[in-house]
């Protein structure tokens, strides 16, 4: 009776305490503040990610994990962000021809989609950092890809809330990034198991809607009137 009550206990304490042992994870919740260069708080803050890194805290993507088509002569979005090793779809769903590049040499090989329509084609993204996509044909269309260090991000809501589930316990940095803002801004935090952290953060958009840019060869696109 003893020895069964024994055994009882080592499996109720087996079943307790492993799950907490393998989910050493937390929350990381907050609000963001968003303001132009006026200093006003701007309406929309969907275009901001939050993100968290710091030493070692490293994962892999793989696979397409996002996708950013091109419609009605724009990227549909302003930005979007994946873990380093995963690809992005660029469906073009537009009846003209599109084209999707890159001008950063951090980015092995070259990210230049060539011209085409009515189809799609990927990319792999293998290098951290934050990379500015045009088009070789329509000097508007701009977007921006962040590639993150490990799958510990999220979107911010368009009111500036923000929620990052499953982040690993430990000491890490929040980051804060914004494709009209000139840098991210960060705070440290302190993730705990099964808890939930708090962070508010703040930062400004002062870059216009497009930045100035040339063509993947440098040219600028003055004399394009002929294409679509
Ligand atoms: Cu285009």
């Amino acid at each position: 009776m003893l020895r069964k009550t024994f055994k009882t206990s080592i499996w109720i304490f087996l079943l307790i305490i492993l799950p907490l042992e393998l989910w050493a994870e937390g929350t990381v919740t907050g609000q963001l503040t968003l303001k132009n260069s006026w200093g006003k708080q701007k309406k929309d803050a969907s275009n901001c990610f939050v993100y968290i890194f710091g030493k070692d805290y490293v994962e892999k993507g793989e696979g397409i994990a996002d996708e950013l088509p091109q419609q009605k002569k724009n990227f549909t979005k302003r930005s979007v962000a994946i873990v380093q090793g995963a690809s992005i779809d660029f469906p073009n769903r537009d009846p003209i021809y599109h084209n999707v590049f890159s001008s950063s040499a951090k980015l092995d090989p070259r990210l230049d989609l060539g011209h085409y329509k009515k189809s799609t084609k990927q990319y792999q993204f293998n290098q951290p950092g934050n990379y500015q996509l045009f088009c070789n044909i329509h000097p508007n269309m701009v977007s921006n890809v962040l590639v993150l260090p490990n799958k510990a991000f999220a979107r911010v809501k368009p009111d500036g809330s923000f929620r990052i589930e499953n982040v690993r316990d430990g000491d890490w940095f929040i980051g804060v990034w914004s494709p009209s803002a000139k840098a991210p801004s960060k705070a440290p935090v302190k993730v705990l198991p099964g808890k939930v952290v708090s962070a508010n953060l703040e930062l400004t958009d002062r870059l216009p809607e497009v930045p100035e840019h040339t063509k993947k060869d440098g040219e600028s696109y003055e004399n394009d009137n002929d294409y679509p």
